[in-house]
């Protein structure tokens, strides 16, 4: 229900993105530079936030090694989210219980990978994810989660939801990262 108080309504109108890391995504720019790049999962997430910002999207950043945890995050993006961009990072190749919520709580969903996984290892061309996400962006390094936000932007405006533009706020990475 709609209330006159000024501030319930702005955070009610607010298009909110939840955008989630998987395992050992925490270690970016610190080994494997070869293959995920120098730029640090925290490099990222300023980055994501200020085009949250240029966008009028609030952004909730959160990364975690643990695959119930991501689970318990997508189910609770229910309530109060529009979109998810995802990376399950290893989990995209084995997990059922990451798909099944996100098939469960159906958002628009991307799934942004860093590596191109389709000139990888065998193991790394199947997705469980790619099934139940609207879009998968695989290969464009940091840039992919960016792509991905604007990607999601124009759907949700498509669709008719309306990202606050003179109004801008983010809040940022609001859980534990695994260091
Ligand atoms: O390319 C991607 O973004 C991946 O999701 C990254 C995962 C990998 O298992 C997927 O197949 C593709 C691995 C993330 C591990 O990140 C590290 C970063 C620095 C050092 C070690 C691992």
């Amino acid at each position: 229900m709609r209330t006159f108080d000024r501030g319930r309504l702005l955070a009610e109108d607010m298009v909110r993105v939840l955008i989630l890391h998987g395992p050992n995504l925490n270690l970016l720019g610190t080994r494997e530079e070869s293959i995920y790049g120098t730029m640090t999962l925290d490099a990222i997430d300023a980055s994501l936030v200020q085009l949250g910002e240029e966008l009028g999207i609030e952004v909730d950043i959160r990364q975690s090694n643990v695959e119930g945890e991501l689970v318990t995050w997508i189910q609770e993006a229910r309530s109060g989210y529009q979109g998810i961009i995802i990376n399950p990072a290893a989990y995209t190749h084995t997990s059922i219980a990451i798909r099944d919520a996100l098939a469960a709580v159906n958002l628009p969903t991307v799934e942004v990978h860093l590596s191109n996984i389709h000139q990888r290892e065998e193991f790394r061309r199947q997705s469980y994810v790619s099934g139940v996400a609207m879009a998968q962006i695989s290969g464009f390094g940091p840039t992919g989660y960016l792509l991905a936000l604007r990607g999601l932007r124009e759907h949700l405006s498509a669709r008719g939801s309306k990202p606050a533009r003179s109004r801008t706020r983010s809040t940022g990475r609001t859980a534990k990262r695994n260091r």
